[in-house]
């Protein structure tokens, strides 16, 4: 994430002002307003706006530069907001964060990731220490200097010294897939407790985002207490951060924090659909409830008695159990589906429940039937020992098989990629000989001759065209030369989908999760480009990769671009990372039909206006 000083050293070529950049300027307004005891609404406005900014396909800065252009005519942005992107844009600083940061100094919001550590007690700690970070934090604690502190204490110092390296991790949310080998340890060690009616891990795990920040796991059972003692046994669990009489807090040695609810079984569809979120999604669906004289909680769906009194948010009482559920009022709350249809709703799949389409889509019965893995029939992104590969082309064939698939493509690297052994021009076609060979060994099951060719630093191909012509499929892709501007790298892209041997973009941002942020590329153009030549994208299913990401995914739809799902397996267990390419294109809103390898080859081949 950029930085304030990062966005503000920027200044001076403003115009490249990313939607990134904009929306981390937003999130940190939020924060110090946060800080700052702010009112909550107006901290939520700029976290919306961030989102919304870090939503967007476009590049907000360009619309700004078009005198043709409004910001307003983007979904969600109005006229204020518009006014503060502009301002970031053309001055490459906003002047309320500016006055803000002078108010609040940076570090100290680091200091609020403590455990335990309130607005109040971080500003005395700056005041009082000049604490202004993590590290200063802890040299404090170390020469016990906070235990010194009024209102402070032995104690205390204790537990903050404790709660340090916590923090320093709390930036980082957990990618899906390593979120989800836990999930499937906990759920195991939890059905070994009696009493447990039904489970489910809610949150953003439920909705398949690509990380998740915690998770919030929901059993329907009578004794709370057993159930939170038998949680705690699970192994790993380094801090118990809060209990209640029906719910517990905890973090896992591995980081994650898991909130476990235990609930009703006439709340459990309602607590569900809550605990799925989104936010912004229950947002929508409450003020529909509103409108139809309903109130919609985590323990129900309740009539409101005409003229009474709009009662407290129940979701705002904490650790109060409410028997609402044996009200009269009480219209639903056993199942999702039951909450839902209370308010005419389908059951959205929870990938789609983003507050983005999926209520548009609901209204004029258009919910799309989302893409399941078995939809998939073919991988064309795999690696071999030709390259960097584990597996030999024989055992990838036969391993793809196993797994149900009817087709693959072998894409090993060209030469540039010199690291990972990339394949000349004559080994490569030594490499098609075998697969022709293996071809005829074959039954119901075709492997095609293919190659992830480098798209070159000063654009243009790795490998000449006649060798690309000979491909059953030629991926594109961009490895090197990522530091670029917008303009190079774009140029590169577009220069690739002209080529008419050039079946599909790989990884088009190039981004890694918690690594590496995408590459600078105007996905529009790409987008635009892709549509024209008659080309594909990728949706690459390595958990740390899934790019294109959902939103991606969902504007590539838009524009006609078929999307392929690949593993680019450099292995035999590399092949089953397909489900989380699934996943994220469900997120994304993609049908079978949108994803060109539910498609036999041969219907696949014409789809391809190549040659
Ligand atoms: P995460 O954990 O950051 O990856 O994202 P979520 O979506 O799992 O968020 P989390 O764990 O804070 O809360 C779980 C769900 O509970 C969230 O998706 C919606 C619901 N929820 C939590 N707090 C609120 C709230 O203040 N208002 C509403 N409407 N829903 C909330
Ligand atoms: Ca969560
Ligand atoms: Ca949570
Ligand atoms: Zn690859």
């Amino acid at each position: 994430m950029a930085t304030t000083a990062d966005i503000s050293r920027r200044s001076a070529y403003h115009d490249d002002m990313t939607n990134r950049d904009i929306a981390a300027a937003f999130e940190q307004v939020a924060d110090l307003l946060e800080f700052q005891n702010a009112n909550p609404f107006r901290v939520r406005a700029y976290r919306n706006a961030a989102r919304r900014v870090g939503d967007l396909t476009e590049s907000a800065a360009d619309i700004v530069a078009d005198p043709e252009r409004e910001l307003t005519e983007l979904e969600g942005i109005g006229k204020d907001l518009a006014e503060k992107v502009e301002e970031l844009v053309q001055t490459g600083a906003l002047h309320m964060l500016n006055e803000l940061e002078q108010e609040v100094p940076r570090g100290v919001l680091a200091l609020l990731k403590i455990p335990g550590m309130g607005p109040k007690k971080a500003a005395a700690l700056h005041k009082e220490l000049g604490i202004t970070s993590l590290e200063t934090l802890r040299t404090a604690c170390e020469a016990s200097q906070v235990a010194a502190l009024k209102g402070f204490g032995q104690k205390t110092q204790e537990k903050i010294l404790a709660g340090i390296d916590l923090a320093a991790h709390a930036e980082d949310r957990m990618v899906w897939a390593h979120a989800d080998a836990i999930v499937q340890e906990l759920l195991a060690h939890m059905r070994a407790c009696h009493g447990i009616r039904q489970m489910e891990v809610a949150g953003s795990f439920r909705r398949g985002r690509e990380t998740v920040g915690d998770l919030d796991l929901l059993i329907d059972a009578d004794n709370a207490n057993l159930v939170m003692d038998h949680l705690l046994t699970f192994n790993e669990i380094a801090t118990v951060i809060g209990r209640g009489d029906t719910r517990l807090s905890l973090r896992l040695a591995r980081g994650l924090q898991i909130d476990l609810r235990v609930v009703r079984t006439e709340s459990f569809g309602a607590a569900l659909q809550y605990f799925t979120g989104s936010k912004d999604h229950n947002v929508v669906l409450r003020g529909m409830a509103k409108d139809r004289g309903l109130k919609i909680n985590e323990y129900g769906v309740f009539r409101v008695a005409a003229g009474s009194a709009e009662q407290g948010d129940a979701a705002e009482d904490d650790d109060e159990p409410q028997h609402k559920v044996e009200s009269a009022d009480y219209v639903a709350g056993r199942t999702e589906e039951e909450v839902y249809a209370a308010l005419d709703l389908p059951c959205f799949p929870p990938e789609i429940r983003e507050a983005r389409e999926e209520f548009k889509w609901a209204a004029e019965g258009e919910l799309p039937k989302l893409i399941e893995l078995a939809d998939l029939r073919g991988d064309l992104h795999i690696h071999t020992t030709a390259s960097d590969g584990q597996a030999s082309l024989r055992e990838m064939a036969a391993a793809a098989q196993e797994r149900g698939l009817q087709y693959i493509a072998i894409t090993d690297h060209s030469p540039r990629v010199s690291m990972a052994n990339g394949l000349s021009t004559q080994r490569l076609r030594a490499q098609w000989a075998e697969i022709e060979q293996l071809n005829r060994e074959l039954e119901n099951f075709s492997v095609l001759k293919g190659i992830e060719c480098d798209i070159l630093e000063k654009g243009g191909m790795d490998l000449p065209d006649d060798v690309l012509a000979e491909a059953d499929w030629v991926i594109a892709s961009v490895h090197y030369g990522q530091q670029q501007s917008r303009q190079q790298i774009t140029e590169r892209i577009l220069g690739a989908l002209e080529n008419p041997h050039v079946s599909i973009i790989a990884h088009p941002t190039g981004r890694l999760i918690n690594r590496r942020e995408a590459y600078a590329v105007d996905l529009d153009e790409v987008f635009s480009a892709a549509a024209r030549c008659g080309k594909m994208l990728e949706l690459n299913a390595h958990p740390t990769r899934l790019d294109l990401n959902d939103v991606a995914c969902g504007a590539a739809k838009r524009h006609g671009i078929p999307i392929v799902i690949s593993s680019d397996a450099h292995s035999v267990g590399g092949l089953d990372v397909l489900r989380y390419g699934v996943l994220q294109a469900r997120r994304g809103g993609l049908t079978a039909q949108d994803v060109a390898n539910t498609q036999p080859w041969s219907k696949l081949k014409r789809l391809l206006r190549m040659k």
